[in-house]
């Protein structure tokens, strides 16, 4: 997968380059490059930035740096026979990032994340960005951050670990929450007494059946004491 990203404030990414995604990138699994945007101006003080129309708190971002990086970025397309590359706008005013999200975009060719700062960005650069391709405004929740940069580390990251390979043992991530619209059951190891805190007795009895059942019935009462949301969404499928 080719994953190219814009921003101001390129150094965000630099922790991208550890651990199971570093190593991703180093075995050609995953071509991420992350590029200023500023490079795409052409002003001595390279502005992204100006006042917006009809007034108000803020900049707006400008949107000929991005009409430019855009064009740059999905004309040099992996392939010819691409449809063009999935265009990813972090915004708290998206539609919501979930563990499906991650899954759909993580079968895609080539991502482009454009994180935005200040008050935001144009509006005419999202109808620009559709005609190169398929465009998404992408929250991480509610609540507000910043700027993009790290809800698009948040993406990348859950995105990154659902490509084949990127993830040693492919069985851990089956088990894990959100996967099956449940919460992850409780994990332990030794000692199987600590400070006066047993280890549950049914995950000492070697009965792989009974383990199954209790995990299961962990997951749930989990899920339905700390996201009861997560239930009421099954049975309205
Ligand atoms: Cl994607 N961007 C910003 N700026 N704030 C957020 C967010 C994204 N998701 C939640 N809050």
């Amino acid at each position: 997968m080719r994953i190219d990203v814009l921003s101001i404030f390129p150094t965000y990414f630099d922790g991208l380059a550890l651990s199971l995604l570093g190593k991703a990138q180093s075995s050609g699994i995953l071509d991420l490059t992350v590029r200023d945007l500023r490079d795409w101006t052409s002003d001595r003080h390279r502005t992204v930035d100006d006042t917006p129309y009809g007034g108000g708190a803020g900049m707006v971002m400008k949107p000929e740096p991005w009409a430019l990086a855009l064009d740059d970025l999905a004309s040099a397309a992996p392939s010819p026979s691409e449809q063009g590359p999935t265009i990813i706008f972090p915004s708290p005013a998206g539609e919501v990032f979930t563990q499906a999200t991650a899954r759909d975009l993580s079968t895609r060719e080539h991502l482009i994340f454009g994180c935005g700062r200040y008050e935001g960005i144009d509006e005419r650069v999202f109808e620009y960005a559709s005609s190169l391709g398929e465009v998404r405004l992408i929250s991480l929740g509610d609540y507000v951050l910043n700027g993009g940069e790290v809800a698009t580390m948040a993406m990348i990251e859950a995105i990154g670990r659902l490509i084949p390979g990127v993830v040693g043992n492919p069985e851990s991530l089956v088990e894990e929450s959100h996967e099956d619209g449940l919460l992850e059951y409780p994990s332990y190891t030794k000692p199987s007494s600590w400070r006066d805190r047993p280890v549950p007795d049914v995950l000492l009895s070697g009965n792989h059946k009974a383990i199954a059942a209790w995990r299961r019935d962990q997951q749930i009462e989990r899920t339905r004491a700390r996201r009861p949301d997560l239930l009421a969404d099954e049975s309205e499928d």
